[in-house]
């Protein structure tokens, strides 16, 4: 009998041991998830670099470009009729305009650029974004409705290499013409951005914590300069394809040229 309780309260014990220590295990992951959230991302230290090396390079994309279908139901005096776009702008030579290149995680180089101070615009005009693809500064952008319509701005933050883009980081409803609200976007990412009213409106805004960024022409081409020497991770991004990253490492003084193949 005495073996029989021994055995039920040392089970009972280890039981609760167990929950206990299953509880203190999940309250510390809870806990490291708020503070990884609430802690600002190591700050940028703007420096002067001399013997920056140069990133330049072509974003590619070689298969074949896929279209899709605009239908617009509303509005179609401001938005115009059906139509049919190519969903990654591709040069003759294979070049990709708009495509979004930047470093990854650079802590310290080149200041920012005095353009980087003035708050970024993204407008609607005509139902479509403008521009449709920009890289803004961390910190405050505003969304500017130019239509005499509606247009609820919604911007969706990309889970990993521009993919998943599902959580909400603003909602705006804008009816009026002329309307301007401003939003903080203190996070670097990337950030999708639909329309509630016009279901085909698309656009992309990359978020950056550091000033090594650039947007491809229509030749797909693109030049980061004064990047200081060392070991970094090239990201090239566009809206259909996502994002690949690629390892560089950059020499003082010296061009590395780089080929960023999108594929689907
Ligand atoms: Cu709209």
């Amino acid at each position: 009998m005495i073996k029989v309780i021994h055995m039920y309260v040392t089970s009972t014990f280890c039981y609760r041991s167990n929950t206990l220590k299953l509880l203190i295990k999940l309250a510390s992951i809870f806990l490291i998830s708020i503070l990884a959230w609430a802690m600002p991302v190591s700050a940028y230290k703007e420096t002067s670099v001399t013997n920056g090396g140069t990133i330049v390079g072509k974003v590619v994309f070689n298969g074949r470009v896929p279209k899709r279908t605009i239908m617009p139901t509303r509005d179609k005096s401001v938005c115009g009729g059906m139509r049919k776009e190519p969903k990654i702008l591709v040069g003759p030579d294979k070049g990709v305009e708009e495509g979004i290149v930047y470093l990854k995680k650079v802590k310290a180089g080149k200041p920012w650029s005095k353009e980087s101070a003035t708050v970024p615009v993204l407008n609607q005009e005509k139902c479509r974004f403008s521009p449709t693809v920009q890289v803004i500064r961390s910190g405050k952008i505003a969304i500017v409705n130019s239509d005499p319509v509606l247009h609820n701005t919604h911007g969706y933050l990309c889970k990993s290499k521009g993919k998943k883009c599902a959580r909400t980081v603003f909602n705006l409803a804008l009816p009026n013409q002329g309307q301007r609200i401003e939003k903080s976007m203190k996070r670097a990412g990337t950030v999708k951005v639909d329309c509630d009213a016009h279901g085909w409106m698309l656009g992309w805004m990359q978020v950056v914590d550091n000033p090594y960024y650039a947007i491809t022409d229509a030749d797909g081409k693109f030049s980061i300069p004064d990047v200081p020497p060392g070991k970094y991770t090239l990201v090239a991004f566009q809206g259909y394809t996502g994002a690949i990253e690629i390892p560089i490492v950059v020499k003082a003084k010296e061009q590395l040229e780089i080929t960023a193949e999108l594929k689907i």
